[in-house]
């Protein structure tokens, strides 16, 4: 048999190999088997010098069109295989079947009172600042009438950084910074994380504040008064009744808790007939601190007490939450179960 026949039968024996050949696979062994570089094209190849000179332009030629319809059989057969595969793919799936739902995110209910409350005062014409985590003595403390050494000091355990670098305890510092920067008349609202070295069932050491003040010329108590009330009829109802009780804070004076009737029990102490275990019967609950701002914090800021006053007012955002929808539990708001977050999508 001469190389050129050889050559030949190359064609047909593909042929047969790839009628068999059900896989991709088995395509690929063919292939090797045939137009590797130790297959049996290129071992005919090989026997190419044992030719006479002259015949061997013959033999390449044949060689070079058996190359190309080998070839040719291959992607033919490789296209054929790769459309019965994805026939049977498509096969087996079905396009009536109903979708899978994507799982859609919700603001954490925090965050969700926090921007309330914020909506709420700038609709009362209040600007909101932000401002740094990390704060030095002087804007925590000093600048609110709290000299080193001042008993208020001790009513909030600090987390320190170093010796003046801390975490702030309260968004005060915030506000301090507000009127350093402006001059009144000036009202704004300072919502933001502060921290205390403080962990049990009713405390975590990093919690929610907005605090708010305002500042001008013949600013009263009976604006706070009034501020307030509206403020927290928007945001628990406008039957809401408010009371204020005399209290003790060293950056106001006079300084007033805020107390509002009960959003739970609608003030009766009781709810279904069992005491309402929100209120504690009394049918009241404390909601925030406030008062007018001590001139001391004027003098800090560079503001002349003589000329201006103004009120403060600070809020925990944990607290107001859990009241606005009856949260028994602090821990809930940092647990993250998608079961207790649903809720407030
Ligand atoms: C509370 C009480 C309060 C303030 C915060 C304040 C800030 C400046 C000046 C004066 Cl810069 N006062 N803030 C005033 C009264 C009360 O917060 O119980 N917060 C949770």
């Amino acid at each position: 048999m001469t190389l050129v026949n050889e050559l030949e039968s190359l064609v047909p024996d593909l042929a047969k190999g790839l009628d068999q050949a059900s896989s991709l696979e088995v395509l690929e062994e063919l292939r090797i088997d045939f137009l590797g570089r130790k297959g049996r094209l290129a071992q005919i190849m090989g026997r190419l010098p044992e030719l006479a000179p002259e015949e061997r332009p013959v033999v390449g030629k044949t060689a070079n069109a058996v190359k190309e319809s080998l070839n040719n059989l291959f992607d033919q057969r490789k296209a054929a295989l790769e459309d019965a595969r994805e026939a049977e793919k498509l096969s087996r799936f079905d396009p009536s079947m109903p979708g899978r739902m994507p799982k859609v995110g919700s603001l954490h209910p925090v965050t969700q009172v926090m921007d309330e409350i914020c909506q709420v005062f700038k609709g009362l014409g209040y600007d909101i600042v932000t401002g740094p985590e990390v704060e030095n003595d002087y804007h925590n403390f000093e600048a609110l009438n709290m000299p080193p050494e001042h008993p208020a000091r001790d009513m909030q355990d600090t987390l320190y950084v170093t010796e003046n670098i801390l975490l702030r305890t309260h968004t005060s510092p915030l506000q301090v910074r507000t009127m350093k920067e402006r001059k009144p008349p000036v009202a704004a609202i300072a919502p933001g994380k502060v921290y205390r070295r403080d962990s049990d069932l009713t405390h975590t050491p990093m919690f929610h504040q907005i605090e708010g003040f305002m500042v001008d010329r013949n600013v009263s108590m009976a604006d706070l008064r009034g501020t307030l009330t509206s403020f927290l009829q928007q945001v628990f109802g406008k039957n809401t009744k408010v009371r204020f009780r005399p209290s003790f804070f060293p950056f106001t004076e006079p300084s007033a808790e805020v107390d509002i009737s009960c959003c739970i029990c609608g003030g009766e102490g009781y709810k279904d007939g069992a005491p309402c275990r929100v209120c504690k019967t009394t049918g009241w609950v404390e909601i925030l601190g406030c008062g007018m701002i001590d001139p001391e914090v004027f003098k800090s800021v560079g503001y002349d007490p003589e000329e201006y006053s103004g009120f403060a007012f600070g809020l925990g955002v944990e607290r107001v939450t859990m009241l606005k929808y009856g949260i028994g539990d602090l821990r809930m708001f940092f647990e993250n179960d998608v079961r207790f977050l649903r809720q407030f999508a």
